[in-house]
Parts: C-alpha cells; sequence; structure tokens
C-alpha cells in the first residue's frame, strides 16, 4: 500500500510545521499563507464600551484632552509598497526576482487638525520624540479597512491610553475603526528615559503590523550628552501572510537589500547611536563590520540579539572610515534582505 502524493508545498509545511501566525475568527493562520486582513475584520462585533463612546458623540469625547507640547496627528493608511524598489540585491549584485510590491499599511504623519500629509507615507512610522517631563499627545485617525490602533511601549500611560483590543474589556483607543479618531496622551516620566517602539495592537494582531504599523520613539534628558547621529533600526520581515506574495522579505527600515535599506551615513569622531528593534516572529541580531561598542554589561562585542518587542541602542564613537555592511546575522535573514551599507566619511 503506497501513501498519496504530496506536493512540495505541503511537504515543506508539514516537515517544518508552518509557523504559526494566530488565531483569528476561529481560523488558524500561518506566515507562509496569504490571508485577507480586510475579509476578516469585516464582521467583528464592536466592544461594548466602544459602541457606548460612539453613541455619546465619539470615542474622543471619552479620552483625556490633549494639553502636552509633542502633539501628533498620524494616520493609519494603506499604501501601495515596493518592498525592493531599486529591483536588485548590492550586496550579491544581482537581481531580486520576483514581485516586491503589495497593499501595506503606513502610519503616516499630519500637519495639526489633518489638513496635509508632513511628507510621503513610510514604514515604518514618524518618529515621535519627547524630553523626559513632557507629554507626547497622538491624534489617531485610521483610514484603513481593518480596525487598528496605536499602542506604545516604555511610556507611562493610564490602562485607557493602551491602545490594545482586549475583547469585550475593550476601551475605545482599543479598536479604532475605518474613518474613527481618538487621541492618545503617554507620559514620558523620567523612568522612560531611551528609545521604544510603538505598534498596532488591534483585533487583528499581530497581521497589521505584519503589513507596515510599526514606528519608533525616542525619550531624551535634555541634561545628558545627545550623540550626534540617531539611527533607528527596525527588523521585521514581510511575510506571505500579510503581503500575499510567494515569498519572505526580511527588512530593514520596510525595505529589502543592501542599496533599497537605509544606507547610514556618518563621519569620523561623530557620536554615533543605532536603535535596533525587532517586530515580528524572529530573533536579529545587529552586526556592524569594522565596529565594536560595550553592551550594557561592559563587555566590548560586534553583534547584538533583539528579540520580537525588544530595543537595543548601539552607542560608539566613529573611528574607521569607509563602506561597510551592517546586518542581521542570522543567515537566512541576511541572504532574504536583511542588509545594508554604513557609510563613514
Ligand atoms: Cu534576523
Amino acid at each position: 500500500m503506497s501513501l498519496p502524493p504530496i506536493g512540495r508545498r505541503a511537504f515543506v509545511a508539514e516537515a517544518a510545521g508552518g509557523l504559526l501566525l494566530c488565531t483569528l475568527a476561529g481560523k488558524e493562520f500561518r506566515l507562509d499563507e496569504p490571508a485577507d486582513v480586510e475579509k476578516l475584520a469585516s464582521d467583528l462585533p464592536v466592544p461594548p464600551k466602544v459602541a457606548a463612546a460612539r453613541a455619546s458623540g465619539g470615542a474622543e469625547a471619552v479620552l483625556a484632552q490633549s494639553g502636552g507640547t509633542n502633539e501628533y496627528w498620524i494616520q493609519a493608511e494603506q499604501v501601495k509598497w515596493d518592498i525592493v524598489p531599486n529591483g536588485r540585491d548590492q550586496m550579491m549584485g544581482k537581481q531580486v526576482k520576483g514581485k516586491t510590491k503589495f497593499k501595506a499599511y503606513a502610519y503616516r504623519a499630519y500637519a495639526p487638525g489633518f489638513s496635509e500629509p508632513l511628507g510621503p507615507a513610510r514604514i515604518p512610522g514618524p518618529l515621535l520624540e519627547a524630553n523626559v517631563g513632557e507629554t507626547i499627545t497622538v491624534h489617531f485617525r485610521n483610514k484603513t479597512s481593518t480596525p487598528v490602533t496605536m499602542h506604545p511601549h516604555g511610556v507611562m500611560y493610564s490602562v485607557d491610553m493602551d491602545g490594545a483590543y482586549k475583547g469585550k474589556y475593550t476601551d475605545p483607543g482599543g479598536f479604532v475603526e475605518k474613518g474613527d479618531e481618538v487621541t492618545y496622551v503617554w507620559e514620558a516620566i523620567p523612568e522612560a528615559k531611551g528609545a521604544w517602539i510603538y505598534h498596532d495592537h488591534g483585533p487583528m494582531d499581530p497581521l497589521p503590523l505584519y503589513k507596515g504599523l510599526l514606528g519608533p520613539m525616542i525619550i531624551r534628558d535634555p541634561g545628558e550628552p545627545q550623540p550626534d547621529r540617531d539611527f533607528f533600526v527596525a527588523f521585521h520581515s514581510f511575510q506571505p501572510a500579510a503581503t500575499g506574495l510567494n515569498q519572505p522579505f526580511y527588512c530593514v527600515n520596510g525595505r529589502a537589500y543592501a542599496g533599497n535599506t537605509p544606507s547610514f551615513k556618518a563621519a569620523v569622531g561623530d557620536d554615533v547611536a543605532f536603535h535596533v528593534y525587532a517586530l515580528d516572529d524572529y530573533f536579529h541580531t545587529f552586526h556592524i563590520h569594522g565596529h565594536r561598542w560595550a553592551d550594557s554589561s561592559g563587555r566590548i562585542v560586534d553583534n547584538v540579539t533583539t528579540g520580537p518587542g525588544d530595543l537595543v541602542t548601539v552607542r560608539f564613537t566613529e573611528d574607521n572610515p569607509g563602506r561597510w555592511f551592517y546586518h542581521c546575522h542570522v543567515f537566512s535573514h541576511l541572504h532574504q534582505g536583511m542588509n545594508g551599507w554604513y557609510i563613514v566619511d
């Protein structure tokens, strides 16, 4: 007796166990299988506190009033995104084959009152900045067809400013439907000094994040010496579940492969800080050729690990001119795009 034949794709998925990403609406999703997040979101029930806020004149009415010095207008919107805009992998000097464009989501910064965009939509979203003791106020509007949110790390906030979906316990900031607007207020307490992240944490988590809803934040102490260069490095991936493309791309700031990913630039003598964060299902390592720095224990290293949701700041005085690589040292990530140039004059 022989077993029925099994396709290569099915065999690979079975052999690898097909990494489970999440279960939404009772259905299991895997990283390597396309998922239609908008269709899935179309019959989500509105949580009771969200419905009550809407009935009483909109979610904004029940949220804290703004009044901080760091006020942002940020819209989540759909954007046609090219992961490899120049079509080439400069590390290996070859063409990148296959489709590289998809319907992404991005956090886009606007002028006060959402009067006009402050530039093109980018992935990751805009840098949110504050000094210790200040407040960050974000007027957040959703123009995607999926309920999404903004959830911050590190800063201080009350439970209704969490930007997280919690089923029937969800506050208005945790379920922002298409066209709706909420205001988030977050406190830059002294303990929040340093670099952090924000990302979607809505009911379709983590698919909208995988489509591009992530960004950096920094809380500075103006009494301390600041770096000459602050580089924000998001290690994340665009997977078939979120893109519908037939291959994964391992990205730095929304792009894959050197020449498409950011080319960071500094000069000898600069006080340089790389703020490296990981936001997908993987551990990534940040490695720069020709450089070394002290880790939090004081040990000199040239490669540091970041897990999902982590952020590590790498800081050193620049002493080595040239065209260098930075990359994730997980080889399968490195060779599927997670690399770029660091150019020192
Ligand atoms: Cu990696």
